[in-house]
């Protein structure tokens, strides 16, 4: 009993996310194995291994945490949704590879095909991610397979019930819950109507759209009602917020304040929380042995020439046709560059199994073969495109080698690609090129190029404008954004939004106890 008593008392917190930071790979009956996999939310919120933590939350070390999602396969069978449950809980508890520590702390939610492809391939990347990204209205055969948009809407909140139950499951008194995304903007009301007094807070990691643009969802009402019911809504940056208040204003008739949205009394906390990068990590990264040797590969692969650099999922939303069509209109209207730059466009594939986006992949792949074609020579060309995820080490060794940057996003929630090279560049001062429709050009906007990515002419000038920059104002330019990516972290994100959101007095409790 006494060294029960000594042990400090940590408050939990359980972090909900459609999906899990890992890929599982299914090797028997009942056997796993397990990968970490990269992504936006992940990159903010892991921790990188270290033998001397238990944590894997760096910014919010006073809470342990849970981290519940789907793991990404179909899992029918009772016995491989227990050997998962447990590979995730312990398999690897013991491992020696340190990074496999998070894993015990994942908790899977189980959803079958049906469910997978009507909410997420369906609903929320075919309905919302496009409409939240400016890039199409709510139309009932986006999906090859129509499915009538309703059907669809019943699976999305029948995932987000699923995904609740979970959480209900796991939530001890006490605990704090911080759901994440667009994925599941119906899951703060199911919970609240599990336990009102749950603290629940809800962050998008996109953009939110104009409330002229979210009015034609036809669920509209009912999506922003339960995001209402959560006690903190958080997004990258104020337009964002202020877009959320004004659907809730205009579409739902209620009041906004300047400290969110009050319904009958009852105030939802509406605020802006940047997210950033762990800078520490990149930085002394460019340290390490492999990354050096790296940097002195590329250097001398590419010596003679400037290297441009986009690094991106490939999507729609990044904008990777105007970019590399930009860049032709440049080598077009400079010759003289022709043999003396290279763009290197790694782009990762994602939703591979939606038309769209294989159809994306072709178009990328037919534009950059055209523009080799039309520029390049027998020793070289001027774009490589790559269509994989590099690895961490080669990741940073490419920010440090390039000399300017293109994050050309039509929308984008934030963007920490940009972020991350700027965390590289502190020996060499490249420039960034910046969309102003990123979220990020509100906070590195006056150190990076700013462009309208859908105006070609514009971005190809500002390619000229980078390449040709005097070093005094490159060095200006990278003080500024460098200064920005130190001192904004993930891990200060999270703790500043978790902590607000555990100093919110939930309504219900205000309630008993009056
Ligand atoms: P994403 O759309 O995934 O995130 P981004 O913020 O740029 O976009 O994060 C991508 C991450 O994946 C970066 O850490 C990057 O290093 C990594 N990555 C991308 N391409 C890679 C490649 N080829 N190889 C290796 N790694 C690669 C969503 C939103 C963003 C928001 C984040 C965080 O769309 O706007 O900034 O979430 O909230």
């Amino acid at each position: 009993e006494e060294s029960e008593d000594r042990r400090p008392f940590r408050q939990r917190l359980l972090v909900v996310a459609n999906r899990l930071p890992v890929s599982a790979v299914r090797r028997g009956e009942d056997s796993w194995s397990l990968e970490i996999s990269a992504g936006g939310l992940v990159t903010a919120l892991l921790e990188e291994p270290n033998p001397y933590s238990d944590d894997f939350f760096k910014g919010v070390k006073e809470f342990e945490a849970r981290w519940i999602g789907w793991a990404g396969v179909n899992v029918p069978d009772e016995v491989g949704q227990k050997a998962l449950t447990r590979a995730l809980a312990e398999k690897l508890l013991n491992s020696a590879n340190d990074v496999y520590r998070v894993l015990q702390k994942c908790i899977p939610v189980f959803l079958d095909e049906e469910i997978v492809h009507q909410y997420y391939n369906g609903y929320c990347n075919n309905i919302l991610w496009p409409l939240f990204h400016y890039l199409g209205l709510p139309q009932e055969d986006r999906l090859a397979t129509t499915r009538s948009f309703q059907s669809q809407f019943a699976a999305y909140k029948k995932a987000n019930q699923m995904f609740a139950d979970v959480v209900n499951k796991h939530y001890e008194e006490g605990d704090v819950v911080w759901c994440h995304d667009y994925h599941l903007m119906f899951l703060p009301k199911c919970l609240k109507e599990y336990n009102s007094e749950m603290k629940v807070g809800w962050f998008l990691h996109t953009p939110f759209p104009s409330s002229e643009i979210h009015r034609t969802l036809p669920s509209r009402s009912e999506l922003l009602r339960s995001v209402l019911a959560a006690d903190l809504v958080g997004f990258h940056t104020y337009d964002y917020a202020r877009h959320f208040v004004s659907a809730c204003t205009r579409i739902l008739g209620l009041e906004g304040t300047r400290e969110g949205v009050e319904d009958q009394g009852r105030l939802t906390r509406v605020a802006a929380f940047p997210i950033g990068i762990d800078s520490h990590r990149f930085i002394s990264a460019l340290e390490a042995l492999p990354v050096q040797d790296h940097i002195r590969e590329l250097a001398e692969r590419f010596k003679g020439r400037k290297v441009m650099l986009g690094v991106d999922r490939l999507d729609m939303i990044k904008g990777i046709p105007q970019k590399i069509l930009a860049f032709e209109k440049f080598l077009e209207e400079n010759p003289n560059w022709r043999d003396k730059v290279v763009l290197l466009q790694i782009a990762v594939p994602t939703r591979t199994d939606v038309p769209e986006y294989q159809k994306l992949t072709s178009q990328v792949h037919e534009i950059v073969g055209r523009i080799n074609g039309r520029f390049g020579t027998l020793s070289a060309v001027p774009i490589h495109h790559l269509d994989r995820s590099l690895d961490f080490h080669a990741l940073c060794a490419l920010y440090a080698i390039t000399d300017v940057a293109l994050v050309t996003s039509l929308r984008d929630g934030m963007n920490l690609v940009s972020y991350e090279f700027v965390a590289c560049q502190d020996a060499k001062k490249g420039v960034l090129i910046l969309s102003e429709f990123a979220g990020a050009a509100q906070s590195l906007g006056a150190g990076a190029i700013l462009v309208n990515p859908w105006n070609i002419t514009e971005v190809a000038a500002s390619i000229a404008q980078a390449l040709n920059m005097p070093a005094d104002e490159r060095e200006k330019r990278h003080k500024h954004n460098f200064k920005h990516v130190i001192s904004h972290t993930a891990q200060e994100w999270a703790e500043t939004f978790v902590s607000e959101l555990n100093d919110t007095v939930v309504e219900a409790q205000l309630r008993t106890r009056q």
